[in-house]
């Protein structure tokens, strides 16, 4: 016979509850609807980020305190859901970052694996483990996790990039390490271009182990080269009514993402594209390179011009509306998720 409920069930379950408490011990059933939603849950919201607005303050921030004295003189790109966290979207964080002419900003290395998407201004220079390469606007660096790096800016101009970086997803995990090089600025052991001139042109060298690893050996792909490639593509192909004409920068060694745990992508909208509706489980941080338009995320929308950041989180549905010609960066934690069998993708 199936037991009756008793008339005082609910006290009864807040007293075993509050006694069990005590063992570190709670009930699964009172969770189990939040724990597995039908669908992507993330407090990570649709945001637009103005350079406009954003660099009188990074300027200001460059008169108040020295890239030396910050270590990175950074302003994080904090997601509106949730502030004080220091993330863009719930896996990855993003930031602007100022060197002004003379300054370094000192060696060290991580875990975390860096993106650096440049923003404005060119000259400054960024060295990974004995190289050097210069940045220009446009142009995606990568600094692999454990590498030592450091950046100076010898040229006349302020320059600014947005870092990407995989913090969210090393703590996860609780593999964080962190050194601070002997020195400021770390010795040099090649010349600039060595890495492009050994694995960038199609060819490697024989007998070569991968000198980062899991991460592309190339760690400068020039907007230059990346912009040319879009420009070929969108001669010879229709775009994609999703995504226009869209490219991943990839590892040479492997054909796969150029980093472990970031995948970094161009694409080129044509102007007056009203692209069909995307959705995926990346939640994406996108930078404006050129082009002016609509980012409509969910029910929100967002005008951009070039300069600006967006995110998109997690399965909201995008619709991007052009109007010029426009090219967009993106980086999401993609990698993670297909390998571990969880990406998806919806279109239209
Ligand atoms: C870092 O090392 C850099 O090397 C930039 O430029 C941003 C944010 C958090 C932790 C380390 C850099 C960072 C960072």
């Amino acid at each position: 016979m199936a037991s009756v409920p008793k008339p005082n069930i609910s006290a009864e379950r807040q007293a075993l509850y509050g006694r069990m408490d005590k063992h570190n011990l709670a009930p699964l059933w009172e969770v189990l609807h939040d724990l597995i939603p039908n669908e992507p849950v993330t407090p990570c919201k649709p945001a637009l980020w103005k350079y406009r607005d954003a660099r009188p303050y990074l300027m200001e921030a460059g008169k108040l305190i020295t890239a030396k004295e910050a270590i990175r003189r950074v302003l994080v790109l904090e997601n509106p859901g949730m502030r004080g966290e220091s993330c863009i979207t719930q896996s990855l964080y993003a930031g602007l970052q100022l060197i002004l002419p003379g300054e370094i900003a000192p060696s060290h290395r991580h875990s975390q694996s860096a993106l650096r998407f440049i923003v404005e201004g060119s000259g400054a220079y960024t060295a990974v483990d004995g190289e050097r390469t210069t940045m220009r606007p446009g142009d995606f660096i990568i600094t692999p996790s454990w590498t030592w790096h450091d950046h100076g800016n010898p040229g006349n101009d302020p320059v600014v990039w947005m870092d990407g970086l995989d913090i969210r997803i090393v703590q996860t995990f609780a593999a964080q390490f962190h050194e601070v090089f002997a020195e400021e600025v770390q010795p040099l052991s090649r010349s600039e271009g060595a890495s492009v001139a050994r694995y960038g042109q199609g060819l490697m060298p024989l007998g070569a182990p991968a000198p980062f690893g899991k991460t592309s050996p190339i760690f400068n792909y020039p907007y230059e080269k990346s912009r040319e490639s879009l420009a070929k593509l969108s001669r010879d192909e229709a775009p994609d009514a999703c995504q226009g004409w869209k490219m991943e920068f990839i590892n040479p060694l492997t054909g796969g993402h150029a980093m472990p745990t970031i995948a970094s992508f161009i694409q080129l909208v044509p102007s007056g594209f009203r692209s069909a509706p995307y959705r995926c489980t990346d939640g994406t941080v996108y930078a404006v390179v050129e082009g002016t338009g609509t980012a409509r995320i969910g029910a929100e929308r967002f005008d951009f011009e070039p300069r600006d950041t967006f995110v998109v989180p997690s399965w909201y549905p995008l619709v991007l509306e052009t109007r010029s010609e426009t090219v967009l960066f993106s980086f999401s934690d993609r990698p993670g998720q297909e390998a571990m069998g969880l990406w998806r993708e919806k279109r239209g």
